[in-house]
Formats: structure tokens, sequence, C-alpha cells
């Protein structure tokens, strides 16, 4: 493991469920104000223990496979991800198809327990393999002059059942800011709990950029390209009122149809507890700086 980033959590950091809950019976026989600070902060730690891969790999959006939760688990079996390979080309020095086995045989692969939030106010904590996406562009070498990067997921529709259906101008399309691209938040997932990504997640390579709505980590990867002028997006084409390019985590920015201040976290319990969406995902730390000055509420 390369390097630790301050809210980048490994299975070390998430407090084993009995160990909390001695400390919260522990507190409640205490009385003082300093001491309500620090309860929160080990509510707010124990939210992010990972969610199990029954959860994760059950209840998944990839369209292409169809519009249900459960329909990409019972589909996606059909795509073809042996063998795989990348093109990226624009603004780079080193354009061509990059063949997946040897991009991996490159990078560097970590584990990185994210918060994920979808823009449906839903929300995990997914515990994912994979490297950093920085790494990758700078394999293929980005020309001066390049300001975003586009990606594009594989089209097949003798392979993906939902793509006969328009509900998106296919193939599935989305883009980051050069800077965004580069941060080094931003990964390609290759993996969850330390397992190759399962194909209803995206096999075999996606983005995860997790202080941005879920859709912004598109799946299945064939294509990026590096551009001086911001890229069309899918979601935006299809509702450019309700899904703009930045689609950054904002608790105080909502959705046209439904308020983003709380999510459901998703549970293998019976029920989804409902908690309050912290402000860029909870990365504020990290990525804040990337949208200084910018009118968040104009760039959503
Ligand atoms: N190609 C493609 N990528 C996609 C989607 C999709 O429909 N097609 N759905 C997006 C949405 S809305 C979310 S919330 C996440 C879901 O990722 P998960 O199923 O791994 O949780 O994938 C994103 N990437
Ligand atoms: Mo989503």
């Amino acid at each position: 493991m390369a390097h630790r980033w301050t809210n980048t959590l490994t299975h070390a950091d998430v407090t084993p469920r009995a160990a909390f809950l001695n400390r919260r019976q522990v507190m409640a026989g205490l009385a003082g104000v300093g001491l309500a600070g620090l309860a929160q902060r080990s509510e707010a730690q124990e939210a992010l223990e990972p969610n199990t891969w029954e959860d994760i790999t059950s209840y998944n959006n990839y369209y292409e496979f169809g519009t249900r939760k459960d329909d990409p688990a019972k589909y996606a079996h059909t795509l073809v991800t042996e063998p795989w390979s990348i093109k990226i080309d624009g603004l780079v020095d080193k354009p061509g198809e990059y063949d997946f086995n040897d991009v991996m045989s490159e990078m560097t692969v970590e584990e990185r327990i994210y918060r994920f939030r979808c823009v449906e106010a839903w929300s995990m904590v997914v515990p994912w393999n994979g490297f950093e996406l920085a790494d990758l562009l700078n394999l293929a070498g980005v020309q001066e002059g390049a300001k975003y990067v586009a990606f594009e997921t594989a089209y097949r529709p003798d392979e993906m059942p939902g793509v006969q259906y328009p509900v998106l101008d296919w193939p599935y399309r989305e883009g980051l800011r050069l800077d965004e691209a580069m941060h080094p938040l931003t990964i390609m997932a290759t993996g969850i709990y330390g397992k190759p990504i399962p194909k209803q997640n995206g096999a075999p390579l996606r983005l995860v950029v997790p202080w941005k709505y879920g859709f912004k980590s598109i799946k299945s990867i064939v294509r990026i390209t590096l551009s001086d002028v911001e890229p069309p997006i899918s979601w935006n084409m299809a509702n450019p009122r309700e899904y703009g390019f930045y689609s950054n985590v904002n608790p105080n920015v909502d959705h046209p149809r439904w308020s983003q201040a709380s999510e459901r976290q998703l549970g293998s319990g019976l029920f989804a507890k409902r908690v309050p969406t912290l402000m860029f995902n909870g990365y504020e730390q990290e990525v804040a700086g990337l949208y200084e000055g910018m009118d968040l509420s104009k760039n959503f």
C-alpha cells in the first residue's frame, strides 16, 4: 500500500460493533458537555462499517442490464469481460488500445473503503480494490492543454438486454475535469472485498469518485478521452435540469424532485437508517479546494 489518506478507511479504522456499543454504554454513564462530541465521532465511525458483499452486489444501478435494482445481478453475467481493452485517445502522448491485463501489471492496487452516495438518496460503504486514475492517465501521458476526461461504457446490444430501451442515449458517458480525475481519491475499481469486481458492479474496471453522486462512477469502461472541452454526459443529456456536470454530493442543493439533505443508509438489516448527507459525501477536507470560488448551486 503506497500511502494512506485521512479519509481513506481500511478495515483497521472500522470500530468493531461490540467495542462501539461498549463505549456508548460507558458514555451514557458519564455527564459532561465535552463528551457529547466524542460520542458523535464514534457514531460517524460506526456508520462507516462496510456493507456486506450481498448488499453491494445485489442492489445495483446498471441500466444497460435493466432499470430494476435486481436486474444487473440477474443479467450482467452475459457481459464478456475477457479479453478487455480500453481505448485511450485525445490529448495524450500514447494514444491506443490498452489491454486490461497489461494495464493491471503496471498498477498498484490498494483497498479504499469509501462512502458511496447515489443521487437517489441511498448510500452504502464499499471496500473497493483499485488503482488511482492518475496513474493510468500518466501511463498514457496527459498533454498540455487537456482539461477534461471523458469516459464511455461498452455498448453491446447482444450482451446488454437493457440497451434496447431508450432510457439513455447509449453508450453511457461520463466526464470529469482533469484536476478531479487526477485527485488521489479518484480510483478505477477492479475489485470489491479483495475479489474481482462482479459484472453487475462494472467489471472489469469502473470509475469511483467518492465525493460525487454514484452516477458519475461509470462502469465497464472501454474508452477514455482527454480533451480541452467539457464532454457531454449521459444523465445531463437526458435531463439537464436534474443532473449537472459536477454532481458533487451536496446536502444544500436539492434535486428538483427530492431533498438531498439526508440519505437512506442501506444495510443487510431489515430497514435502512436515515442519516444526514455530508458535504462532498464526507470528503470535504480533501476536495473542497477544487471548487473554490464556484457557486455550487449553479455548478451543480
Ligand atoms: N454504465 C453505467 N454505469 C453506471 C450506471 C449505469 O446505469 N450504467 N449507474 C450509475 C449509478 S446511478 C450508480 S448509483 C452506480 C451504482 O454502482 P453499484 O451498482 O456498483 O453500486 O453506478 C453508476 N454507473
Ligand atoms: Mo445512482
